[in-house]
């Protein structure tokens, strides 16, 4: 009597034979949507109509996604399925059932669900604002950000682009990570020169690889930052003055002004008498006197 027991659970585990069934879905399809037919699938034919329970679910991963009925065999959708909710940013996205069939056999079922390309690319702001110094060098780099795509593989991001000024003072140049992720630079290719363009505007696209792109842009707004690069110019290289003699102190002589196109402080002009005006003039016309 002791091995009875373990005999007949031996019978039972044997009259038990496994089936592995794999199917596919599309992600978002409508509830109702016939995914397979374990009945056909298994070689079972044609099941007995009104015999209840010829499909029992055992084991169902996700019991509101997917159900099977139970005389025909059909593996159907019980509602709209979201890869991306699913399985957020895994690539492999599968569905498991344990069904008990025509009361013999359990059928070990894996659904796919396929993505597809539903999501667009989107960068986490709508702008971003980069300063570059005027005397950065060709081929400076600036790492930009990335932009988002919650569709997996092809679908995901493949590409960016981004509008060429008009001098093509600026490219894009793409980096892969190991893990495939694309990060997007942003090459200085020319001089800059902030006394000539202070701003520029890029506009920064995002596209995936899906069999119908889709694309997500943010704006690149780039202030060149000044350097000083410039020298206070007077309108005139020299500057003849006539006198009359016994002119009274204070008379003022001529109005100077001299310029220089930098900004802030690098643009401040302070005026003095060098080393090559005699200290008898330095001492008869005080500079502040001779401007207006
Ligand atoms: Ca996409
Ligand atoms: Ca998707
Ligand atoms: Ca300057
Ligand atoms: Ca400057």
């Amino acid at each position: 009597m002791r091995l009875s027991v373990p005999f007949f659970f031996l019978l039972w585990v044997q009259a038990l034979t496994l089936k592995n069934l794999n199917y596919s879905v599309p992600e978002e399809q409508g509830p109702g949507t016939v995914i397979g037919n374990i009945a056909n699938d298994a070689g079972y034919g044609t099941m007995e109509r009104g015999k209840k329970s010829n499909f029992r679910v055992l084991e169902n991963s996700a019991p509101h996604l997917v159900d099977v009925d139970p005389e025909s065999g059909l593996i159907f959708t019980k509602q709209r399925i979201d890869r991306e909710t699913l399985c957020r940013r895994n690539p492999k996205c599968q569905l498991s059932m344990e069904v008990f069939a025509n009361d013999k056999e359990i059928c070990m079922i894996k659904i796919d669900i396929q993505d597809i390309n539903d999501n667009s690319p989107s960068f986490p702001s709508d702008h971003v604002n980069i300063d570059i110094s005027e005397n950065a060098a060709a081929g400076t780099r600036f790492p930009l950000t990335i932009a988002h795509d919650s569709d997996s593989g092809e679908n995901g991001i493949k590409t960016y682009q981004v509008t060429r000024d008009d001098y093509n003072t600026f490219s894009l140049d793409l980096k892969v990570r190991g893990d495939g992720t694309i990060y997007p630079e942003l090459v200085v290719q020319r001089p800059l020169d902030r006394e000539d363009q202070s701003h520029h505007t890029l506009l920064l696209t995002a596209i995936d690889g899906g069999e119908y792109p889709r694309s997500g842009s943010m704006q690149i707004n780039i202030r060149v930052t000044d350097s000083n690069d410039n020298s206070p110019v007077f309108e005139k290289s020299s500057y003849v003055i006539e006198i009359l003699e016994n002119s009274p102190a204070g008379k003022i002589l001529i109005d100077l002004n001299a310029t220089d196109q930098d900004e802030g402080s690098n643009g401040q002009v302070v005026y003095s008498f060098t080393g090559y005006a005699s200290e008898r003039i330095q001492d008869c016309f005080p500079l502040t006197q001779i401007l207006a």
